[in-house]
């Protein structure tokens, strides 16, 4: 990963390389943290976050799942994050706000340990490859299932969750593929290990609902409006391995990986094989509206200056 100056750590700035925490950190131990993935683009108005707002909201939520109270307002994490941007000079990065269980006591009762905070930013490009981005990418349906929601909560973003994503990536990396997709225990379609996922069918694009056990994507919830609002008729339902299989087109959506299509799911081609025309409309006008191109969505823009 490429280094900046500094990481913000309970309100202070610390040096790249002095970020550190004590080894025996709670949720190194037993996966108690909750994080957040946001991106900032450089836009025609300079930098910007995108629905900073959601995302932090998202983060409270997670935490409160996990009884954990982060000791700042939302508003000081939001500015936080601003400042951290401005303070390393970037005008596009990537940016992981975390809370966790820190250092004091051993075993699984966390309450009395202390709630630590980091914000990190750093440039990151694209997360499936620039050439996915373009023409799609290849898929694995994992024979790990995503985390249920008698196991663990799938709305809370906590580390945990994601030893079950790293499962899942690693055998689709390992099987030749870039990218998995996970089912739910009833063997629906559920969505990436890092990002939610759409098909289109019919002109009609359709995405898995809460009920299946995803994370509500703040850019999955930016497409169902984009999409809506460009009169293209979104639908909430249960997608089969064979919907995906026989779709006329597939995309995942997430802050890491923006919107990449799908061209091949377990060795089916999808659709043409390539980006599909609703998917590159779309991506193209989340890329616009992320860049500032777009007026009408202004709103989900947090300027850094
Ligand atoms: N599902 C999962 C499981 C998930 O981790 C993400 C984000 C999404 C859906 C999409 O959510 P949103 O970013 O709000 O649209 N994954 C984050 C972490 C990726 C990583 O590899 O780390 C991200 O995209 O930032």
């Amino acid at each position: 990963m490429q280094k900046v100056d500094k990481i913000w750590m309970n309100g202070k700035y610390v040096a790249w390389d002095e970020a550190k925490i004590h080894v025996l950190t709670h949720a190194l131990h037993y996966g108690t943290g909750v994080f957040e993935g946001i991106r900032c683009y450089n836009t025609v108005k300079g930098p910007a976050v995108f629905r900073l707002k959601e995302h932090v909201q998202r983060m409270y939520n997670s935490a409160k799942v996990y009884m954990m109270k982060i000791p700042y307002s939302q508003e000081e994490v939001r500015n936080a994050v601003k400042q951290t941007i401005r303070e390393n000079k970037l005008k596009e990065c990537y940016i992981r706000p975390i809370a966790y269980y820190g250092y004091s006591e051993m075993g699984l009762n966390p309450s009395k340990n202390p709630i630590d905070v980091a914000i990190a930013v750093w440039p990151w490009g694209t997360y499936l490859g620039e050439e996915g981005l373009k023409k799609g990418i290849r898929c694995k349906i994992s024979s790990w299932c995503r985390v249920d929601v008698r196991i663990l909560p799938p709305q809370a973003k906590a580390t945990a969750n994601y030893a079950n994503s790293v499962l899942a990536k690693l055998e689709a990396i390992n099987c030749g593929f870039e990218e998995a997709i996970v089912t739910n225990l009833d063997g629906m379609i559920a969505e990436g290990p890092g990002e939610n996922i759409f098909i289109v069918k019919d002109g009609q694009v359709i995405t898995p609902p809460g009920s299946a056990g995803i994370l509500f994507g703040i850019t999955r919830d930016s497409i169902i409006k984009v999409a809506r609002d460009m009169g293209i008729e979104v639908v909430e339902r249960e997608i089969s391995r064979e919907d995906l299989f026989i779709a006329d087109e597939a995309f995942f959506t997430g802050t890491a990986a923006e919107v990449t299509p799908i061209r091949e799911v377990d060795h089916r081609v999808i659709g043409n094989g390539t980006r599909g025309p609703i998917t590159e409309k779309l991506q193209s006008k989340f890329f616009d509206i992320v860049k500032g191109k777009d007026e009408k969505y202004f709103g989900w823009l947090d300027f850094v200056k």
